[in-house]
Protein backbone atom coordinates (compact mmCIF):
# COMPACT_ATOMS: atom_id res chain seq x y z
CA UNK A 1 0.00 0.00 0.00
CA UNK A 2 2.79 2.47 0.81
CA UNK A 3 4.35 1.78 -2.60
CA UNK A 4 0.39 2.96 -4.00
CA UNK A 5 0.39 5.78 -1.69
CA UNK A 6 3.83 6.80 -3.37
CA UNK A 7 2.60 6.92 -6.50
CA UNK A 8 -0.17 8.50 -6.13
CA UNK A 9 1.98 11.17 -4.78
CA UNK A 10 4.48 10.60 -7.33
CA UNK A 11 1.67 11.28 -10.35
CA UNK A 12 0.46 14.23 -8.69
CA UNK A 13 3.58 16.25 -8.31
CA UNK A 14 4.20 15.57 -12.04
CA UNK A 15 0.91 16.57 -12.88
CA UNK A 16 1.77 19.76 -11.00
CA UNK A 17 4.97 20.02 -12.75
CA UNK A 18 3.57 20.51 -16.37
CA UNK A 19 1.08 23.20 -14.76
CA UNK A 20 -1.91 21.32 -15.24
CA UNK A 21 -3.55 22.86 -12.10
CA UNK A 22 -2.92 26.40 -13.67
CA UNK A 23 -5.78 25.93 -15.84
CA UNK A 24 -8.28 27.75 -13.51
CA UNK A 25 -10.18 30.71 -15.69
CA UNK A 26 -8.68 33.98 -14.23
CA UNK A 27 -11.42 36.02 -15.57
CA UNK A 28 -14.70 35.51 -17.35
CA UNK A 29 -14.57 36.86 -20.81
CA UNK A 30 -17.11 40.01 -20.96
CA UNK A 31 -18.50 40.84 -24.16
CA UNK A 32 -21.53 43.67 -22.85
CA UNK A 33 -19.54 45.89 -23.70
CA UNK A 34 -21.17 47.58 -26.83
CA UNK A 35 -19.07 51.27 -27.39
CA UNK A 36 -16.10 50.68 -29.22
CA UNK A 37 -13.93 53.47 -28.39
CA UNK A 38 -10.82 54.12 -30.04
CA UNK A 39 -9.47 57.32 -28.75
CA UNK A 40 -5.99 56.17 -27.73
CA UNK A 41 -5.46 55.12 -31.69
CA UNK A 42 -2.75 57.54 -32.85
CA UNK A 43 -4.46 57.90 -36.50
CA UNK A 44 -8.00 58.93 -37.70
CA UNK A 45 -10.24 56.44 -36.21
CA UNK A 46 -13.17 54.89 -38.22
CA UNK A 47 -16.84 54.43 -37.22
CA UNK A 48 -16.29 51.39 -35.12
CA UNK A 49 -17.50 47.99 -36.25
CA UNK A 50 -19.15 45.05 -35.40
CA UNK A 51 -16.91 43.04 -32.54
CA UNK A 52 -15.73 40.56 -35.04
CA UNK A 53 -14.40 42.96 -38.14
CA UNK A 54 -10.71 41.91 -38.35
CA UNK A 55 -10.44 43.89 -41.46
CA UNK A 56 -10.42 47.54 -40.18
CA UNK A 57 -5.91 48.26 -39.07
CA UNK A 58 -7.29 51.61 -37.14
CA UNK A 59 -9.13 49.38 -34.76
CA UNK A 60 -6.81 47.88 -33.22
CA UNK A 61 -4.85 48.73 -30.26
CA UNK A 62 -1.54 50.62 -30.51
CA UNK A 63 -1.42 50.35 -34.19
CA UNK A 64 -1.82 46.65 -34.03
CA UNK A 65 -3.59 44.89 -37.31
CA UNK A 66 -7.38 44.55 -36.42
CA UNK A 67 -7.89 40.72 -35.46
CA UNK A 68 -10.79 39.13 -34.48
CA UNK A 69 -10.62 37.19 -30.89
CA UNK A 70 -11.53 33.77 -31.05
CA UNK A 71 -13.39 33.52 -27.64
CA UNK A 72 -12.34 29.79 -27.73
CA UNK A 73 -8.43 30.05 -28.18
CA UNK A 74 -5.75 31.94 -26.07
CA UNK A 75 -8.00 32.81 -23.06
CA UNK A 76 -10.27 30.90 -20.13
CA UNK A 77 -13.66 29.86 -21.12
CA UNK A 78 -16.44 29.90 -18.61
CA UNK A 79 -16.97 25.90 -17.31
CA UNK A 80 -13.95 24.99 -18.62
CA UNK A 81 -11.55 22.68 -16.69
CA UNK A 82 -8.49 21.50 -19.13
CA UNK A 83 -5.77 22.87 -20.36
CA UNK A 84 -6.35 26.07 -22.93
CA UNK A 85 -6.20 24.64 -26.62
CA UNK A 86 -2.04 24.79 -27.17
CA UNK A 87 -1.13 26.88 -30.17
CA UNK A 88 2.96 25.70 -29.98
CA UNK A 89 4.57 22.09 -30.57
CA UNK A 90 5.68 22.41 -26.90
CA UNK A 91 2.23 23.05 -25.69
CA UNK A 92 0.69 20.41 -27.61
CA UNK A 93 3.32 17.90 -26.41
CA UNK A 94 2.40 18.60 -23.00
CA UNK A 95 -1.43 19.11 -23.55
CA UNK A 96 -0.73 15.43 -24.78
CA UNK A 97 1.56 14.20 -21.58
CA UNK A 98 -1.30 15.82 -19.48
CA UNK A 99 -4.28 14.41 -21.33
CA UNK A 100 -3.16 10.86 -22.60
CA UNK A 101 -0.73 9.48 -20.10
CA UNK A 102 -1.31 11.64 -16.55
CA UNK A 103 -4.93 12.09 -16.08
CA UNK A 104 -5.75 8.41 -16.93
CA UNK A 105 -2.70 6.73 -14.78
CA UNK A 106 -3.80 9.10 -11.96
CA UNK A 107 -7.73 8.13 -12.23
CA UNK A 108 -6.66 4.30 -12.78
CA UNK A 109 -4.59 4.09 -9.94
CA UNK A 110 -6.56 6.41 -7.33
CA UNK A 111 -10.06 4.18 -8.54
CA UNK A 112 -6.96 0.96 -7.66
CA UNK A 113 -6.16 2.06 -4.40
CA UNK A 114 -10.03 3.30 -3.50
CA UNK A 115 -11.43 -0.53 -4.34
CA UNK A 116 -8.40 -1.86 -2.35
CA UNK A 117 -8.98 0.21 0.90
CA UNK A 118 -13.22 -0.79 0.59
CA UNK A 119 -11.93 -4.31 0.07
CA UNK A 120 -9.74 -4.06 3.05
CA UNK A 121 -12.68 -2.40 5.13
CA UNK A 122 -15.21 -4.62 4.25
CA UNK A 123 -13.29 -8.33 3.71
CA UNK A 124 -10.78 -7.72 7.27
CA UNK A 125 -13.51 -5.86 9.51
CA UNK A 126 -13.08 -6.95 12.99
CA UNK A 127 -16.50 -8.44 13.29
CA UNK A 128 -15.24 -11.23 10.90
CA UNK A 129 -11.72 -11.54 12.09
CA UNK A 130 -12.09 -11.72 15.88
CA UNK A 131 -8.94 -13.60 15.82
CA UNK A 132 -5.76 -11.67 13.87
CA UNK A 133 -4.30 -12.83 11.47
CA UNK A 134 -0.24 -12.60 12.35
CA UNK A 135 0.81 -12.47 8.47
CA UNK A 136 3.36 -9.74 8.35
CA UNK A 137 5.62 -11.22 4.43
CA UNK A 138 4.49 -11.92 1.26
CA UNK A 139 7.39 -11.80 -1.28
CA UNK A 140 5.45 -11.65 -4.01
CA UNK A 141 3.08 -9.22 -2.75
CA UNK A 142 6.09 -6.78 -1.81
CA UNK A 143 7.91 -7.55 -4.95
CA UNK A 144 4.93 -6.47 -6.73
CA UNK A 145 3.92 -2.97 -4.83
CA UNK A 146 7.39 -2.03 -5.46
CA UNK A 147 7.76 -3.14 -8.77
CA UNK A 148 5.36 -2.11 -10.75
CA UNK A 149 5.16 1.82 -9.30
CA UNK A 150 9.10 1.81 -10.49
CA UNK A 151 7.78 0.48 -13.45
CA UNK A 152 5.17 3.16 -14.00
CA UNK A 153 6.92 6.15 -12.89
CA UNK A 154 9.55 4.96 -15.32
CA UNK A 155 7.13 5.30 -17.80
CA UNK A 156 5.78 8.80 -16.84
CA UNK A 157 9.54 10.22 -16.99
CA UNK A 158 10.67 9.46 -20.53
CA UNK A 159 8.07 11.21 -21.99
CA UNK A 160 8.12 13.86 -19.06
CA UNK A 161 11.92 14.40 -19.74
CA UNK A 162 11.32 14.99 -23.10
CA UNK A 163 9.00 17.35 -22.23
CA UNK A 164 11.21 19.30 -19.72
CA UNK A 165 14.22 19.33 -22.54
CA UNK A 166 11.94 20.72 -25.32
CA UNK A 167 10.97 23.59 -22.91
CA UNK A 168 14.41 25.24 -22.54
CA UNK A 169 15.62 24.58 -25.85
CA UNK A 170 17.20 27.62 -26.91
CA UNK A 171 16.14 29.65 -29.56
CA UNK A 172 17.97 29.36 -32.97
CA UNK A 173 19.60 32.74 -34.51
CA UNK A 174 17.09 33.77 -36.76
CA UNK A 175 14.54 34.14 -33.91
CA UNK A 176 12.88 37.19 -33.34
CA UNK A 177 13.84 38.56 -29.72
CA UNK A 178 10.88 39.83 -27.26
CA UNK A 179 12.11 40.87 -24.18
CA UNK A 180 9.18 41.17 -21.16
CA UNK A 181 10.12 43.56 -18.29
CA UNK A 182 7.82 43.06 -15.30
CA UNK A 183 7.10 46.33 -13.18
CA UNK A 184 4.51 47.00 -10.60
CA UNK A 185 2.09 46.80 -11.74
CA UNK A 186 2.52 46.64 -15.72
CA UNK A 187 4.29 44.90 -18.52
CA UNK A 188 7.14 46.57 -20.99
CA UNK A 189 8.69 45.03 -23.79
CA UNK A 190 11.47 45.48 -26.08
CA UNK A 191 12.54 44.31 -29.22
CA UNK A 192 16.17 44.28 -29.45
CA UNK A 193 16.40 42.57 -32.26
CA UNK A 194 14.60 44.86 -34.41
CA UNK A 195 15.69 48.24 -33.38
CA UNK A 196 15.15 47.98 -29.80
CA UNK A 197 12.20 49.95 -29.96
CA UNK A 198 10.20 49.39 -26.68
CA UNK A 199 6.26 49.10 -26.08
CA UNK A 200 4.56 49.60 -22.58
CA UNK A 201 1.40 47.70 -21.90
CA UNK A 202 -1.39 48.52 -19.35
CA UNK A 203 -4.57 47.01 -18.39
CA UNK A 204 -7.50 48.75 -19.85
CA UNK A 205 -9.86 49.75 -16.87
CA UNK A 206 -13.79 49.35 -17.36
CA UNK A 207 -15.86 51.85 -18.59
CA UNK A 208 -17.02 53.15 -15.29
CA UNK A 209 -13.75 52.95 -14.30
CA UNK A 210 -11.65 55.40 -16.62
CA UNK A 211 -11.48 59.03 -16.22
CA UNK A 212 -12.86 61.73 -18.46
CA UNK A 213 -10.82 60.88 -22.05
CA UNK A 214 -8.99 57.91 -20.67
CA UNK A 215 -9.96 54.63 -22.94
CA UNK A 216 -11.88 51.87 -21.48
CA UNK A 217 -12.22 48.48 -22.27
CA UNK A 218 -14.08 47.17 -25.37
CA UNK A 219 -15.14 43.69 -26.12
CA UNK A 220 -12.91 44.03 -29.34
CA UNK A 221 -9.80 44.41 -26.66
CA UNK A 222 -10.59 41.26 -25.12
CA UNK A 223 -11.84 40.25 -21.58
CA UNK A 224 -11.74 42.02 -18.70
CA UNK A 225 -9.02 42.03 -16.65
CA UNK A 226 -7.33 40.37 -19.86
CA UNK A 227 -7.23 43.61 -21.85
CA UNK A 228 -4.19 45.66 -22.84
CA UNK A 229 -4.39 49.03 -24.62
CA UNK A 230 -0.74 47.71 -26.45
CA UNK A 231 -0.76 44.27 -27.86
CA UNK A 232 2.72 42.53 -27.83
CA UNK A 233 2.74 41.63 -31.90
CA UNK A 234 4.75 38.35 -32.88
CA UNK A 235 4.55 36.53 -36.04
CA UNK A 236 4.01 33.08 -36.13
CA UNK A 237 6.06 30.38 -37.76
CA UNK A 238 9.30 32.21 -36.35
CA UNK A 239 10.71 31.37 -33.40
CA UNK A 240 10.11 33.82 -30.95
CA UNK A 241 13.49 34.07 -28.09
CA UNK A 242 11.61 35.28 -24.69
CA UNK A 243 14.18 37.34 -21.97
CA UNK A 244 12.80 38.20 -19.29
CA UNK A 245 13.35 40.41 -16.27
CA UNK A 246 11.89 42.95 -14.00
CA UNK A 247 12.22 46.41 -12.34
CA UNK A 248 11.10 45.83 -8.81
CA UNK A 249 9.98 42.52 -7.35
CA UNK A 250 9.54 38.95 -9.29
CA UNK A 251 6.79 38.82 -12.03
CA UNK A 252 6.52 36.14 -14.26
CA UNK A 253 5.29 36.02 -17.78
CA UNK A 254 2.62 33.63 -18.73
CA UNK A 255 0.42 32.69 -21.74
CA UNK A 256 -1.45 29.93 -21.06
CA UNK A 257 -2.11 29.00 -24.61
CA UNK A 258 2.22 28.92 -25.80
CA UNK A 259 2.78 26.62 -22.38
CA UNK A 260 5.00 29.84 -21.23
CA UNK A 261 5.20 30.55 -17.84
CA UNK A 262 8.84 32.15 -17.08
CA UNK A 263 9.89 34.41 -14.12
CA UNK A 264 10.70 37.76 -14.57
CA UNK A 265 13.49 38.63 -11.52
CA UNK A 266 14.80 41.50 -10.84
CA UNK A 267 18.81 42.08 -11.88
CA UNK A 268 18.55 38.86 -14.00
CA UNK A 269 17.62 37.26 -17.20
CA UNK A 270 15.79 34.49 -18.05
CA UNK A 271 15.44 32.89 -21.56
CA UNK A 272 13.07 30.01 -23.09
CA UNK A 273 11.56 29.96 -26.84
CA UNK A 274 8.56 29.16 -28.76
CA UNK A 275 7.08 29.16 -31.80
CA UNK A 276 3.52 30.41 -32.60
CA UNK A 277 1.24 27.79 -34.63
CA UNK A 278 -1.45 29.94 -35.44
CA UNK A 279 -2.83 33.62 -35.44
CA UNK A 280 -4.73 34.80 -33.10
CA UNK A 281 -5.19 37.04 -30.07
CA UNK A 282 -3.93 35.56 -26.86
CA UNK A 283 -4.16 36.60 -22.90
CA UNK A 284 -2.65 35.82 -19.74
CA UNK A 285 -1.53 37.26 -16.64
CA UNK A 286 0.93 37.91 -13.88
CA UNK A 287 2.22 34.54 -12.34
CA UNK A 288 3.79 35.85 -9.56
CA UNK A 289 2.29 37.16 -6.32
CA UNK A 290 3.85 41.13 -6.88
CA UNK A 291 2.27 43.46 -4.77
CA UNK A 292 -1.49 44.99 -4.48
CA UNK A 293 -2.26 45.33 -8.01
CA UNK A 294 -0.73 41.88 -9.15
CA UNK A 295 -3.98 41.18 -10.52
CA UNK A 296 -4.18 43.85 -13.02
CA UNK A 297 -0.79 43.44 -14.89
CA UNK A 298 -2.36 41.09 -17.98
CA UNK A 299 -0.51 40.06 -21.26
CA UNK A 300 -1.61 40.17 -24.27
CA UNK A 301 -0.35 38.26 -27.20
CA UNK A 302 -1.20 38.68 -31.14
CA UNK A 303 0.31 36.66 -32.96
CA UNK A 304 0.32 37.64 -36.74
CA UNK A 305 1.59 36.66 -40.07
CA UNK A 306 5.32 37.28 -40.76
CA UNK A 307 4.68 39.89 -43.22
CA UNK A 308 1.86 41.85 -41.18
CA UNK A 309 4.53 41.79 -38.22
CA UNK A 310 7.01 43.41 -40.32
CA UNK A 311 4.44 45.82 -41.23
CA UNK A 312 4.00 46.67 -37.47
CA UNK A 313 7.36 46.88 -36.67
CA UNK A 314 8.04 49.15 -38.87
CA UNK A 315 4.84 51.50 -37.75
CA UNK A 316 6.92 51.37 -34.41
CA UNK A 317 9.79 52.87 -35.50
CA UNK A 318 11.70 49.34 -35.38
CA UNK A 319 13.60 47.46 -38.21
CA UNK A 320 13.76 44.38 -39.55
CA UNK A 321 17.06 42.31 -39.69
CA UNK A 322 18.51 41.71 -42.84
CA UNK A 323 16.73 43.59 -46.08
CA UNK A 324 13.75 44.66 -43.92
CA UNK A 325 12.55 41.19 -44.17
CA UNK A 326 11.19 38.82 -41.62
CA UNK A 327 13.52 36.43 -39.68
CA UNK A 328 13.31 33.31 -42.18
CA UNK A 329 9.97 31.68 -40.99
CA UNK A 330 10.57 27.66 -39.79
CA UNK A 331 7.36 26.49 -40.99
CA UNK A 332 5.30 27.09 -44.06
CA UNK A 333 3.44 30.44 -43.18
CA UNK A 334 1.71 32.80 -45.50
CA UNK A 335 4.92 35.14 -45.46
CA UNK A 336 5.12 37.08 -48.25
CA UNK A 337 8.30 38.38 -47.44
CA UNK A 338 11.61 36.76 -45.93
CA UNK A 339 13.90 37.59 -49.19
CA UNK A 340 16.59 39.21 -46.65
CA UNK A 341 19.08 36.99 -44.62
CA UNK A 342 18.24 37.08 -41.03
CA UNK A 343 21.68 37.59 -40.24
CA UNK A 344 21.64 40.61 -38.43
CA UNK A 345 19.60 40.10 -35.05
CA UNK A 346 22.95 39.38 -33.27
CA UNK A 347 24.32 42.99 -34.20
CA UNK A 348 20.93 45.06 -33.59
CA UNK A 349 20.62 43.14 -30.04
CA UNK A 350 24.34 44.29 -29.32
CA UNK A 351 23.60 48.04 -30.20
CA UNK A 352 20.10 47.70 -28.96
CA UNK A 353 20.49 45.81 -25.25
CA UNK A 354 24.05 46.87 -23.84
CA UNK A 355 23.69 43.63 -21.45
CA UNK A 356 24.45 41.40 -24.74
CA UNK A 357 26.47 39.02 -23.00
CA UNK A 358 24.22 38.34 -20.03
CA UNK A 359 21.57 37.49 -22.65
CA UNK A 360 23.45 35.26 -24.57
CA UNK A 361 24.24 33.30 -21.44
CA UNK A 362 20.93 34.01 -19.33
CA UNK A 363 20.61 30.86 -17.66
CA UNK A 364 17.11 28.91 -18.47
CA UNK A 365 16.99 27.64 -14.72
CA UNK A 366 15.07 29.72 -12.51
CA UNK A 367 12.35 29.31 -15.27
CA UNK A 368 9.62 27.95 -13.67
CA UNK A 369 7.85 26.69 -17.02
CA UNK A 370 5.55 24.62 -14.66
CA UNK A 371 5.55 26.25 -11.48
CU1 LIG B 1 3.55 40.96 -11.42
Amino acid sequence: MIGMKSIVMAAGLAMIGTGAVQAAPQAAPVVTVTKPEVAAAPVAAPAAPAVTAATDPMLAVDGAPAMAIDPTIGQPVPGHISLQPQVTKTGRQAAWFHNALLMPVITVISLFVLALLGLVIVRFRRAKNPVASRTSHNTILEVAWTGIPVLILLGLALPSIGLLQAQYKPAPKNAVVLKAIGNQWYWSYEYPGNGGFSITSNMLKEANEVGKGERARTAIDGPRLLATDARVVLPVGVPVRLITTSNDVIHSWEIPAFWIKLDAIPGRLNETSFTIEKEGVYFGVCSELCGARHGYMPITVQAVSPAVFAQWVKAKGGTMPGNGAAAAPVAATPAAVATGEPTAVGNAAAEALPAEAPVAGASPANASAGN
